[in-house]
């Protein structure tokens, strides 16, 4: 890693503990590097996380941290930027976390389009607890919780958040890592409500129940089946069945940022209550 980048780490807290070959240290390492390619200040950013493998990755990032309760993080999160507008804040957050029980906190942070830049972990499981089936885990794949292979259809987590009303959506993988990094930069950079759903490999709790050889083979898989935005919007319908889409998928700049349009609540207020 360049020498620049290790002062956005926490030197007594690694090694990291993910499983050789997980993805998360991919996006983890993509996030540190957007933060440095947009000039970020480290004593104005703050990072925020549920429970979960993925919502480890605060604890080795130095900046200021909370590792908050499974599936808060976005709630936690809402707290510090109403408190200090000016702050960055980013939550870390898994598919179990994020889109499950911290589902309800996702869809309204979008519906207010506050200024967070939300990146999602999606490794399709709940990898901390052993393997159980998540909303994002696909049709027929296999969890602790779904032996004979889930039934339950699965989000299109950047379609939920879009119509939840997120003004940046984007989606890239822990294979396509240039890609990755330019995507979170732009994110961390929009005035509105960020989310960045990021495909990542878990092959202790999802590769091998659902018959991956190895990590190698699912970023493979990672790398097969998506297409890049600009790519697929010129395919054929039968050419994008099956495809998941990678980029900005949407953006919108129209849109006031939640805390701007408090601000304006208070400045009335200030102004002795006239509505
Ligand atoms: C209220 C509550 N319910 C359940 C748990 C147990 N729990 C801890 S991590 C986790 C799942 C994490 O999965 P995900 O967010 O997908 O992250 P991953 O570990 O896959 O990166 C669960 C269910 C908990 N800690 N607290
Ligand atoms: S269980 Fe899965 S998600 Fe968790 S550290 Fe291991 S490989 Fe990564």
């Amino acid at each position: 890693m360049n020498a620049n980048l290790l002062k956005y780490f926490r030197q007594d807290k690694l090694p990291h503990i993910w499983c050789p070959g997980c993805g998360h240290g991919i996006i983890m390492g993509a996030l540190v590097r957007a933060i440095d390619k947009v000039g970020l200040e480290q004593d104005k950013t703050v990072i925020v996380s549920g429970i979960g493998c993925s919502s480890r990755a605060p604890g080795y990032m130095n900046f200021d941290t909370l590792h908050t309760t499974h599936g808060r993080a976005i709630a936690f999160a809402t707290g510090i930027k109403m408190a200090k507008p000016e702050l960055n804040v980013i939550v870390v957050t898994g598919d179990g976390d994020g889109a499950a029980i911290g589902g309800n906190h996702l869809i309204h942070a979008c519906r207010r389009n506050i200024g967070l830049t939300v990146i999602m972990f999606n490794n399709n499981i709940y990898g901390m607890t052993s393997g159980q089936y998540s909303p994002l885990t696909p049709v027929g794949k296999k969890a602790t919780t779904a032996p004979y292979g889930n039934i339950d259809p699965e989000f299109d987590i950047c379609n939920v958040v879009k119509g939840a009303g997120a003004t940046f959506i984007a989606r890239g993988t822990a294979y396509h890592v240039k890609q990755l990094i330019d995507i979170i930069a732009r994110g961390l950079t929009h005035d509105g409500f960020a989310f960045i759903e990021t495909l990542t490999q878990c092959p202790i709790n999802y590769g091998r129940r659902n018959k991956f050889a190895d990590p190698v083979e699912m970023l493979m898989w990672q790398k097969e089946v998506t297409v890049s935005k600009e790519v697929y919007d010129k395919l054929s319908e039968e050419e994008k069945a099956g495809k998941i889409v990678t980029g900005i998928l949407y953006h919108d700049d129209t849109k006031i940022e939640y805390t701007k349009a408090y601000e304006k609540v208070i400045e009335l207020a200030r102004k002795g209550g006239q509505k």
